[in-house]
């Protein structure tokens, strides 16, 4: 048995069809309904007709990421028992539909964060990159954001301040419109495409954080946990919660999925293997007191779905995505634990022994630069990536067999 190889997919509209996902080896899709805006129920008939034509291409809807956490969950609005309501009925709605693994992430405003997206390799190929005082530049300088100076340590601020008066106008403007829009749209961020006002919308999500602090957010998670992992136990869909990237507190707002006393805080919310986590070693790698190692075998019987890729820093804060097998992450390590996760559960009779994971995010290169991708998601980068990821697995369950005898 190996981990189940997928692959996240755009729907109808992603360049990459689903016959060429089953042409490459893909087991199961990782995709969402990305046209259902966020806080409205997924209804049956729209859940069928992606899974029916997932299944149609002898493949199945391996995990639904993401089912989003609308911010008025996030930030206990009015509204809150609507929305709550909807997610639970979308819960129930998978779970009838035989979906069976949800992926949902609970950072405020906005989710993933790079200031460049277009980084470029020695060899050609292009990655994302995170820059700390790019990222400063963007909140305190050209944001505005009140108060933005004093989140972060006056060293960084004081290069921001410079870095800010070193870009032209229409530069500013791409940093920004990539922070808050582009790496955001195509995930059903807080604000997309549609919003021409996009900076004043991203500042008003920012200011109903006003009052809300770690402490209080983890409240706000801890009830939303309470009221929808008993619907997904009784739905049988295991919820996973992705860690926050980067896992950090950024724009003066809280994070609170970083580290492994926050993922163990979470698990102990509520003791169900339905209250679980996605393994994204990109994320929780660029913290350097994030110990993977220990943090996958720690957190081993709750992991549900993984997302494998690597990173280096260039210096204390900066990253780059520095492919899947090469960075920082010891990828060996992490993959032989969850194979051996993976083989615990068969051995125990857990059913949910299926342990999906993906090529998470890729290099841009080749023919990737003649396509349309979203950003992080060429096709031959991340087709790369998991052919160097299934190899190595390949090989790990070699030496665990020759272990065993
Ligand atoms: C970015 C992704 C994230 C992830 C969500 C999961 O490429 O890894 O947007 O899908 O955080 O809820």
């Amino acid at each position: 048995m190996s981990l189940e190889k997928t692959w996240r997919w755009f729907g109808f509209d992603d360049e990459v069809k689903l016959g060429d996902l089953k042409q490459i080896g893909i087991e199961g899709v990782v995709t969402a309904l990305h046209h259902v805006p966020n806080g409205e129920v997924w209804f049956v008939d729209d859940i069928m007709k992606v899974r029916d034509a997932i299944e149609t291409h002898g493949m199945s809807w391996s995990v639904v990421e993401s089912l989003p956490v609308s911010e008025g969950i996030k930030v206990h609005s009015a509204d809150w028992g609507r929305l709550i309501d909807n997610y639970k009925q979308s819960i129930r709605n998978l779970g009838s539909c035989g979906i069976d693994t949800v992926c949902y992430n609970f950072m405020p405003v906005i989710d993933w964060v790079r200031t460049d997206l277009h980084h470029l390799l020695p060899g050609g190929g292009e990655v994302m990159f995170f820059n700390f005082p790019v990222f400063v530049a963007f909140d305190a300088f050209i944001l505005k954001r009140p108060g933005a100076e004093n989140d972060y340590p006056s060293g960084v601020v004081e290069k921001a301040r410079l870095i800010a008066a070193s870009l032209s106008e229409a530069e500013a403007d791409d940093l920004a419109y990539n922070i808050i829009v582009v790496t955001q749209g195509f995930i059903d961020g807080t604000v997309d495409e549609s919003t021409s006002e996009y900076r004043k919308t991203f500042l008003d999500h920012i200011s109903a954080y006003d009052r809300i602090d770690a402490s209080r957010l983890r409240e706000h998670l801890s009830d939303f946990l309470g009221e929808v992992v008993p619907v997904a136990e009784d739905s049988g869909v295991k919820l996973c919660i992705h860690p926050d990237d980067p896992p950090f507190p950024l724009l003066g707002l809280p994070r609170i999925v970083s580290t492994l006393e926050d993922l163990q805080w979470i698990c102990n919310q509520y003791d169900s293997i339905y209250n679980g986590i996605t393994f994204c070693t990109g994320s929780l790698s660029v913290r350097r007191d994030n110990n993977l190692e220990e943090m996958v075998k720690k957190l081993a019987s709750r992991i549900h779905f993984a997302h494998l890729r690597n990173n280096n820093f260039t210096d204390h804060d900066n990253f780059y995505e520095s492919g899947h097998i090469d960075g920082r992450v010891d990828m060996y390590s992490i993959m032989k634990a969850l194979l051996e996760e993976q083989r615990q559960r068969m051995n125990s009779g857990r059913p949910d022994f299926r342990m999906p994971f993906r090529p998470d995010h890729g290099t841009k290169m080749l023919d990737d630069f003649s396509k349309i991708a979203n950003p992080g998601y060429p096709l031959i980068g991340r087709l790369k990536g998991l052919a160097e990821l299934t190899g190595m697995e390949y090989a790990i369950e070699q030496q665990l067999k020759f272990k065993e005898q």
